[in-house]
């Protein structure tokens, strides 16, 4: 980063400053935010490179403007090394990000009005799975469905009884806030009985599905894989659809020319970079630690007496209802633990009686830590502070002297991408 802080130093101090004040604090807090990471400097490096300068609307071998190379040589890498990653037949890495993603393939298999059976908001679906509120949820039909409210875990038999009840064209999987894989293939059976296409979004846990520790939709026979490639992949932030074959045309489509112009070339490039790195090795160690992270934190939590949504976690995030726990909202948690340099988002839980901007409790995820190379034994101090913070959310002393020590831990855990000698340029 030094040609860019220097470059800033002689053009815009005060641009310079704010980008220092967030190196400092991504370095001496801790990420805690489900679907945040620290990606890799060679993505940054490519995200900040010349291939930002280019248009080049349309696909390798047909683009709309000349010059395309080298656009062509990084967008066929991208779509090759994510179908080997994945297992899949074709790859789409041009959208956006993870909304135009999944409006694309809605878009570009179904037909407005269309019905499609996804998760419900508040039992951990997104909001473009067909909130009331997402353009989406105005276009297409929705039907939701919802978890098991005395285990927490998603109700298969109602997703098969909403199924026969109105016939959807999609059924949809995937989440924001749940903790727990899923049964793909219990899913593929409910859409095969009613003649509907299947898909995925794996934008939370597509990493531990390409580092082999959560499963993979494919193996089901799913039809279309979703995912953002900024989470648990630690790429740039940007769209990859996932397809077979014979959709492939269709979703491209719906991409280019039907939803979006030209496409973030230095995001490609940085999403060929990062599916270099999701087939390596030790890519699968990484997934597998985020998972024991998640699973350590949770432990330590629920012997602290933490409520947790099912009870546990089975990927990389835990929900847990504060409100039950400590008498507090997610909001006010999220406030405190923030006081600490401890960083979670507050968060809605299944039927929440409080509104999303002060629901009931938080989410919680080790991606971002465990890149850091912090481990299962870090986890249960993370949980002790956590703990003494949720207690006593208002002892404004105690928390600062939490956070001193969060900072002295975060010192032995250095960012990928930030070196430690630029945070004294404004210090
Ligand atoms: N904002 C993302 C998340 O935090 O889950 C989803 O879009």
């Amino acid at each position: 980063m030094h040609t860019c802080l220097d470059l800033l130093a002689q053009s815009d101090s005060s641009l310079q400053e704010a980008l220092v004040g967030e190196m400092r604090r991504q370095s001496t807090g801790i990420e805690l935010i489900p679907s945040e990471n620290y990606t890799y400097p060679e993505v940054l490096c490519l995200l900040g490179s010349v291939f930002t300068n280019k248009y080049a609307e349309g696909y390798p071998g047909r683009r709309y403007y000349g010059g395309q190379e080298f656009t062509d040589v990084i967008e066929n890498m991208a779509r090759e090394r994510a179908c080997a990653v994945f297992g899949a037949e074709h790859a789409n890495v041009q959208p956006l990000s993870g909304s135009p993603m999944n409006q694309a393939v809605y878009l570009g298999l179904l037909e407005p009005g269309d019905t499609i059976l996804a998760m419900d908001l508040s039992h951990g679906g997104h909001l473009t799975h067909g909130a009331p509120v997402s353009h989406m949820g105005k276009l297409f039909q929705f039907i939701r469905y919802k978890t098991d409210p005395a285990t927490g875990a998603i109700d298969m038999d109602e997703v098969m009884s909403l199924a026969k009840k109105h016939r959807p064209k999609l059924v949809l999987t995937g989440y924001t806030s749940y903790p727990r894989d899923m049964d793909y293939a219990a899913f593929k059976a409910v859409a095969d009985s009613v003649g509907a296409l299947t898909m995925t979004d794996a934008s939370h846990y597509a990493g531990m599905v390409a580092g082999g520790a959560m499963m993979n939709p494919f193996d089901a026979g799913f039809d279309v894989v979703t995912t953002t490639s900024h989470k648990s992949l630690r790429g740039p932030r940007g769209g990859i659809i996932l397809c077979r074959k014979d959709l492939a045309a269709r979703i491209d489509k719906s991409v280019f020319p039907g939803l979006q112009g030209g496409p973030h070339m230095n995001v490609i490039a940085a999403i060929a970079y990062t599916m270099k790195r999701a087939a390596e090795p030790a890519f699968r160690e990484y997934a597998a630690h985020v998972v024991s992270n998640a699973k350590a934190l949770a432990a330590r939590l629920m012997e602290l007496g933490a409520d947790l949504i099912t009870g546990g976690t089975d990927n990389h995030m835990l929900v847990m209802n504060t409100q039950t726990t400590y008498g507090i909202n997610g909001r006010e948690a999220e406030e405190a633990l923030d006081a600490a340099g401890i960083t979670v988002n507050k968060q809605i839980v299944p039927d929440d009686p409080n509104p999303p901007l002060r629901p009931s409790g938080i989410r919680v995820g080790t991606p971002a830590a465990t890149t850091r190379g912090m481990g299962n034994s870090d986890m249960t101090q993370l949980a002790d502070w956590m703990h003494e913070i949720l207690q006593h959310p208002n002892n404004t002393g105690r928390i600062a002297e939490i956070k001193r020590d969060v900072e002295h831990f975060c010192a032995q855990f250095p960012v990928p991408g930030i070196d430690m000698t630029d945070l004294d340029l404004n210090s």
